[in-house]
């Protein structure tokens, strides 16, 4: 995957990440097998914290520490894993992972697989129940990411590990998951087709559940911000990627997510757990 321009640089600054290659990355991450990105700041540590408790790995307060800076984000390293906050949108998403990718090139890490567990409103499935990604499409329903470079528009196929989908599906015990299509946009609000915006929508009702009906038929299930950036990096990178997203909504019955904060945590609870378990099988049988 590696971009031969690096090898003109003297030290690669991964800016937002406050690393660099001159630091021992093969010392500190050399043993990383999996990179887990969530949104959130503060749900990635309490994934981490879990993480560390579901491989028994009994970490310290201190052991626990966010590794870099923390300005734009979070990451903390639990074993084997890598567990990191992105942000919100495709823009945020696409800077840690070209520096995560980077990171792993630099620590000489080959076969990283990349999980983004996220929060999304759901499609025609009710709240609670978790989608793992067979597939990612933009805000036209066609499956690429599309970016504007040098006065350009270039496209991208989105495409997911299957693989790694599957296994995480098959992690699901008794929690309420299924595969389905993920619609990747650009906005919350209008780019989601919500009326509930600040400003008048240029599209009416009539015209909002036409889509969102559309978009069913088609087999999405759910609506988030960052997955078609997240897919079409990663297998533009040849990195096997998966998508494990909580649901806090039904939008064909609604735009407002009027869940309880608890309902939430309980909800991406179910994400992070369905994603656990696939990790402790791995990391516990290697
Ligand atoms: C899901 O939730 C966030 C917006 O509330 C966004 O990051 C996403 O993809
Ligand atoms: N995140 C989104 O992007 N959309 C929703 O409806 C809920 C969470």
């Amino acid at each position: 995957m590696k971009n031969p321009n690096l090898n003109t640089l003297t030290v690669d600054h991964l800016y937002h990440l406050g690393l660099d290659s001159s630091m021992d990355l093969n010392g500190i991450f050399g043993d990383v097998k999996f990179v887990c990105m969530m949104g959130s700041a503060l749900r990635i540590r309490d994934f981490a914290e879990k993480l560390a408790r579901t491989l028994e790995l009994n970490l310290t307060d201190e052991e626990l520490q966010p590794i870099g800076k923390t300005e734009r984000c979070s990451m903390y390293k639990v074993g084997p894993v890598i567990c990191v906050s992105h942000g919100m949108g495709a823009p945020s998403i696409l800077i840690f992972l070209h520096e995560l990718s980077k990171l792993m090139e630099y620590a000489g890490v080959s076969d990283a697989q990349f999980i983004r567990i996220g929060t999304s409103g759901g499609l025609g499935i009710a709240p609670g129940t978790v989608v793992v990604s067979q597939g990612v499409l933009n805000g036209k329903l066609e499956p690429c990411f599309e970016q504007i470079g040098l006065g350009k528009t270039l496209r991208y196929a989105t495409s997911i590990h299957q693989p790694l989908a599957d296994a995480l599906l098959n992690a699901r015990g008794d929690f309420e998951a299924v595969f389905g299509l993920t619609l990747g946009t650009d906005d919350f609000y209008e780019g989601q087709g919500r009326m509930d915006g600040a400003l008048l929508p240029p599209y009416t009702e009539e015209e909002r559940m036409n889509f969102l009906h559309r978009a069913h038929e088609h087999g999405v299930r759910n609506i988030e911000m960052e997955s078609t950036a997240f897919t079409s990096f990663c297998h533009r990178a040849n990195i096997p990627a998966a998508l494990v997203c909580a649901t806090f909504i039904n939008r064909l019955n609604g735009d407002q997510v009027t869940t309880t904060a608890e309902e939430q945590m309980k909800f991406s609870s179910y994400a992070d757990e369905l994603v656990l378990r696939y990790l402790k099988v791995i990391v516990v049988s290697r």
